[in-house]
C-alpha cells in the first residue's frame, strides 16, 4: 500500500521520467528506433526499479493512469525533438496486457498523437506474448485499430511465453523481439543458436522484422548479423540514455 500511495504521489508530482535505449539497424549501423523505459528516483527510497513498481500499479487501475502519463511524456518528447529539427526514429512504449482489457488504449493514443501533432508511424507499442493468448479476438480488434493509425506493433520477450504459432499468424504485429535470455548464451550454446536462428527465419517468412534485445558482446552482434537479424538493442551499443544523451545521437533534418 505504501508503494501504491507513493506512485500516486509521484504521478501528481511528475517525478517519473523516461530514458531511451537506441535500436541499431544491423545493416547500416544507424539508430532506427528506441525503446522508452520509465525511471523513478524516489526522494527518500532512492532509485526504484520498474520491476518493483509496475507490478504494483498493475494490481489496480493505477496502471491506466501510469500508461497515459507515459504516452503523454513520450509523444510530447517526440514532438519536442521534431521541433528542434531532429530526425526522430520510431519510439516504442511498453503497454502491459491489462491495459488492453481495461483501458481505452486506442482513443488515448489517438488523442495524444493528435494533441501533439505527431503521426502514428512514429510510435511503436510493445506488447507481451501473453496478450496473444488472453482475450484473443478482442485484442486482435484493438491491435487492428492501432494499425489503422499506422502505429507499429512489436511482440516483446518473444520465445519466453506460450503463444502458439497460430495466434502469431493471426496477430497484426510487425516486429518480434527475441528475449535477452536467448541472446545471453550466444554464440556458445548450440541450442540457443538454433532457437534464435529459427525465430529469425520464422519472423522473416511471416514478413516481420526481428529485434535482438540484451546484446552485450561483439561476438553476439556478429552472430546475429550473420543470421540477418534486423535490429539490435543492448549494452553493446547503448544503455538506456537520458533525453539529452539520446538527442545527441540523432541527426538533424536538412
Ligand atoms: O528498464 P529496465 O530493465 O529497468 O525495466 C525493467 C522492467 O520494467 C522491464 O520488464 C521493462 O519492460 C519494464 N518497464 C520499463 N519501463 C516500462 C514502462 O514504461 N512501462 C511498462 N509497462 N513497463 C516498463
Ligand atoms: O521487458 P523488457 O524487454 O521491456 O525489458 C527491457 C529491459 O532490458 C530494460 O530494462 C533494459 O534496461 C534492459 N536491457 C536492455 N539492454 C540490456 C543489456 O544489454 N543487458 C542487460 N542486462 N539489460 C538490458
Ligand atoms: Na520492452
Ligand atoms: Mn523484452
Amino acid at each position: 500500500l505504501y508503494l501504491e500511495q507513493e506512485i500516486r504521489h509521484a504521478l501528481d508530482n511528475d517525478d517519473f521520467y523516461m530514458v531511451y535505449q537506441p535500436k541499431i539497424d544491423v545493416k547500416t549501423s544507424q539508430v532506427t528506433g528506441a525503446e522508452a523505459l520509465i525511471r523513478w528516483h524516489h526522494p527518500i527510497d532512492g532509485f526504484i526499479s520498474p520491476n518493483d513498481f509496475i507490478p504494483v500499479a498493475e494490481e489496480s487501475d493505477l496502471i491506466l493512469k501510469l500508461d497515459k502519463y507515459i504516452l503523454d511524456k513520450v509523444i510530447s518528447q517526440i514532438s519536442h525533438w521534431q521541433k528542434q529539427s531532429l530526425n526522430v526514429p520510431v519510439i516504442s512504449v511498453n503497454i502491459p496486457s491489462r491495459e488492453f482489457q481495461r483501458g481505452d488504449i486506442v482513443s488515448c493514443v489517438q488523442h495524444t498523437l493528435h494533441h501533439y501533432q505527431v503521426i502514428g508511424s512514429q510510435l511503436e507499442i510493445e506488447i507481451t506474448e501473453r496478450l496473444l493468448m488472453d482475450h484473443c479476438e478482442e485484442n486482435i480488434k484493438i491491435l487492428n485499430r492501432l494499425k489503422d493509425l499506422d502505429i507499429h506493433i512489436s511482440v516483446d520477450d518473444f520465445g519466453t511465453g506460450y503463444s502458439s504459432l497460430s495466434y502469431l499468424v493471426q496477430f497484426p504485429c510487425d516486429v518480434l523481439k527475441i528475449d535477452k535470455c536467448f541472446i545471453d548464451m550466444l554464440p556458445h550454446s548450440k541450442e540457443n543458436c538454433q532457437i534464435v536462428e529459427a525465430i529469425i527465419m520464422l519472423a522473416h517468412k511471416l514478413g516481420k522484422d526481428v529485434v535482438a534485445e540484451g546484446v552485450e558482446t561483439e561476438a553476439q552482434y556478429q552472430y546475429l548479423r550473420a543470421l540477418n537479424c534486423d535490429q539490435i538493442q543492448g549494452y553493446y551499443f547503448d544503455k538506456p540514455l537520458d533525453i539529452l544523451d539520446f538527442a545527441a545521437k540523432l541527426t538533424k533534418c536538412d
